[in-house]
């Protein structure tokens, strides 16, 4: 597909971009987690009812992704971002570091970050890699004393820094999604927002996601192969 000087990228990635580094996704692998679905793990009302439970989960989730290496297509979206600078913006769905493992840079994670946490009431959110499995030992804020959570935006909380993102898609002239499958709003919604821009829609995956319907081009294949050679820019 052929780049003009004038054109400006805007990527939307999924777990299926991270599938190939053995990370798990919410649908492949049904509930994602030892049967138990993700949608009840990954709300307020799970961390309300118990902490040591959601925490369990996202320290697996950390020791999985600390195990796990940036993809050839992680790799491709970073030399693509060199070539394009600042006509270049990745949001990405997925909490994995991977991306910035792979030398992306512009990058925006809508849905929060498993490598950071947040006091609930201080609320800044700061790194954090550690594992929290002992149930008599979550951690507390340092500062106020209230716990501490996973800064990951659970079912029902509200994106992060919405308002960028769709700034950053009215600039765009083409949207490309990679490995998601379109079932969680308001990520799967962007796609209708492009095409009442009249933005050019892709998609890449191995199977056709819920909003096939809105996208111009679908390729079938899996992100490794796809990506790399998807683009040549002039
Ligand atoms: C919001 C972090 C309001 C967690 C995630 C009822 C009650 C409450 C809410 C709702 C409701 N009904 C609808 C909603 C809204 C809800 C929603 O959409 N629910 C769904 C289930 C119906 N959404 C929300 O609650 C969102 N908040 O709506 O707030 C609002 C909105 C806008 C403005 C103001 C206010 C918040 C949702 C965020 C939840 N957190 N992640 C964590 O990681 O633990 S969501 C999580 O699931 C992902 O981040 C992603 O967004 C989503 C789906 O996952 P995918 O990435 O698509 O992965 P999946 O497994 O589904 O698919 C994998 C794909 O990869 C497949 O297509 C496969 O073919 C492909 N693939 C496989 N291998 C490869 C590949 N592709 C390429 N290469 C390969 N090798
Ligand atoms: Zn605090």
């Amino acid at each position: 597909m052929h780049l003009t000087s004038t054109d400006r990228l805007f990527v939307l990635t999924g777990a299926g971009i991270s599938a190939e580094s053995g990370l798990a996704t919410f649908r492949g692998s049904g509930g994602l987690w030892s049967g138990h679905r993700v949608e009840d793990v990954a709300t307020p009302e799970a961390w309300q009812a118990n902490p040591a439970f959601v925490w369990n989960f996202y320290s697996m989730r950390r020791r999985n992704a600390l195990a796990a290496e940036p993809n050839a297509a992680h790799i491709a979206l970073a030399h693509i971002e060199q070539q394009l600078g600042d006509r270049f913006y990745l949001c990405t769905q997925n909490v994995d570091d991977l991306h910035e493992r792979a030398g992306s840079h512009r990058i925006h994670h809508m849905h929060g970050s498993l490598f950071q946490s947040r006091c609930v009431r201080c609320n800044q959110p700061f790194p954090d890699q550690s594992f929290y499995d002992d149930a008599e030992n979550l951690p507390t804020c340092s500062q106020c004393s209230a716990p501490i959570r996973p800064h990951i935006v659970w079912f029902g909380e509200i994106p992060l820094d919405m308002d960028t993102i769709y700034d950053q898609l009215d600039r765009s002239t083409i949207l490309l999604v990679v490995g998601t499958s379109g079932s969680v709003y308001p990520a799967a919604g962007l796609v209708h927002i492009a095409n009442q821009r009249g933005i050019r829609t892709i998609y890449i995956g191995p199977e056709e996601p819920t909003n096939a319907e809105a996208f111009e081009q679908i390729i079938l294949g899996s992100a490794t192969q796809a990506l790399p050679t998807l683009f040549e820019t002039q």
